[in-house]
């Protein structure tokens, strides 16, 4: 799948791209149950929230044969490594559950300010694509992002450790309201299936979600082989050290599961 010249520009000036609806509900629909039991489950790759609730799920697909598959979707490389220009590795994999009644927050952040000063990778190569499970509404944790705020590079941060049980790397408010006014806020919205990637450097964040509807996203961080991270500091599982190119499956792999798993569920 190559993205256009149109989809291209407005991911270079505007620091995102949202494709609604880029996998089908029988697609999704094996991921979503997948995805229940997979955060149901008691490893030491998933976090919790502080109440308790499952927050994320890193590495599912080092276990699961159904998100194995999606982190190796050409629907999910294909775009990052026409950006790149090169083969991209699997950075991180995870599972944001966004619980209904009690998933948290997550606070204003860039992820290069993390895989920078955590991973040691040495530039914003690598990209954060995600897949929506559910519904993403205004209303259940969307992610809201500050366009073109990827302009202004590695911003100062601090160590936030305490909001909540995962910790990250954190912008004042000063300099939110600085990159809002110039940039605003979006919060890409819509059905499960919908695809989103945005840049390394892009200013963004969630509300937490006291709604009746859980809101979960699949995240792969991808990163341009050559620039693979050179000084770890966290679990293999969570910035794995892996640095040879994603081989991709075919593009009907996903459905192919889908179809198989319910047969043999039937
Ligand atoms: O899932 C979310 O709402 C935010 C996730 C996020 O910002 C991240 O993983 O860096």
């Amino acid at each position: 799948m190559q993205l256009t010249q149109a989809q291209l520009d407005q991911f270079h000036t505007e620091g995102w791209l949202f494709l609604p609806e880029l996998f089908t509900p029988e697609e999704v629909a094996v991921l979503r149950e997948e995805s229940a039991a997979v955060l149901a489950r008691n490893r030491e790759e998933i976090w919790r929230e502080k109440n308790g609730a499952p927050r994320t799920a890193f590495a599912a697909h080092t276990y699961n044969e159904a998100f194995s598959i999606l982190g190796r979707h050409p629907r999910m490389i294909d775009p990052v490594e026409q950006v790149f220009g090169e083969p991209v590795y699997m950075h991180q994999f995870k599972i944001n559950a966004k619980a209904k009644f009690e998933g948290d927050v997550w606070q204003w952040h860039q992820d290069y300010g993390t895989w920078l000063r955590d991973d040691g990778m040495p530039e914003p190569r690598a990209m954060n694509i995600s897949v929506f499970l559910d519904e993403v509404l205004p209303i259940n944790g969307a992610l809201m992002l500050v366009p073109r705020s990827q302009k202004h590079g590695n911003l100062q941060a601090g160590h936030d450790k305490q909001t909540t049980n995962y910790p990250l790397w954190t912008l004042d408010n000063d300099t939110v309201e600085r990159l809002v006014k110039d940039g605003g806020i979006v919060a890409p919205t819509g059905k499960p299936g919908g695809m989103l990637m945005f840049h390394g450097n892009l200013v963004h964040g969630s509300a937490g979600n006291i709604t009746p509807y859980s809101r979960r996203i699949v995240y792969l961080t991808l990163n341009a082989c050559s620039n693979y991270i050179r000084k770890p500091t966290r679990p293999e599982w969570i910035a794995h050290q892996d640095f040879r190119p994603i081989e991709k499956v075919a593009d009907d792999a996903l459905l192919k599961y889908a179809r198989s798993h319910r047969q043999a569920a039937e």
